[in-house]
């Protein structure tokens, strides 16, 4: 299998770079700098029309969106226990979840730190609060702790440490309000597969 991976250094699409690390996979990496609008070149709208990262690109065709990505990573390597494969209910429950930051967790916190141009005054300090609320969410009923669904680590929790990261980047994870989220933060930059994406991307972990 020839693998392509489309990625932007410290966008969402480290959830799909640390998934293939984790799954010890050989893979070809293509760094599609967002500043530059390369997602937006023809080259790459062939590979993925939305004109986003990440994509990866597979012998039967391109998988795009990172949920999409992490199940298929998951599924194709059950050896690799990525995710809960084989059970049926609990690969809904991971499905929701990477689901919900896809569309919910992404988009709010995306709004305080890549509108462009940048919000201010009333707009920035609504849409904050409005990302919090669900990063409240995150810590007070979704994630089971230590892990996402409790003891069991899965792709899900890279997944969450993305925007985890970009939270404590910005001074947003509070440590009394998210003490869950940022305990699990710091445990999954620990993982090597995280460490080997972070290094790869030209980042380091980010301490609390
Ligand atoms: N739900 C999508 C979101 C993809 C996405 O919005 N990627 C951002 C980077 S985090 C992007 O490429 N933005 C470039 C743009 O919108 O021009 C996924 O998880 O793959």
């Amino acid at each position: 299998m020839t693998l392509t991976a489309f990625i932007s250094a410290g966008a969402c699409a480290m959830a799909t770079h640390s998934a293939l690390e984790e799954a010890g996979l050989d893979y070809e990496m293509q760094l599609i700098d967002l500043k530059k609008g390369e997602q937006k070149t023809p080259e790459y709208l062939a590979i993925n029309p939305a004109g986003v990262t990440p994509a990866l690109k597979t012998d039967q065709g391109v998988i795009t969106q990172n949920a999409a990505i992490l199940g298929w990573v998951a599924a194709t390597h059950p050896d690799k226990k990525l995710a809960p494969v084989g059970d049926a209910f609990a690969m809904a429950r991971f499905d929701a979840f990477n689901g919900w930051l896809a569309s919910s967790l992404h988009p709010a916190i995306g709004k305080v730190l890549f509108s462009r141009p940048p919000l201010e005054g009333q707009a920035k300090d609504d849409a904050t609060e409005q990302a919090l609320a669900k990063y409240d969410l995150a810590e007070q009923r979704l994630v089971e702790g230590p892990y996402v669904f409790g003891d069991d680590w899965t792709l899900a929790d890279n997944y969450l440490a993305v925007f985890t990261r970009w939270a404590r980047q910005a001074k947003l994870l509070d440590a009394d309000r998210f003490p869950k989220l940022n305990a699990h933060l710091d445990r999954v930059q620990q993982r090597p597969a995280m460490q080997r994406m972070l290094k790869a991307e030209g980042l380091e972990p980010v301490a609390a």
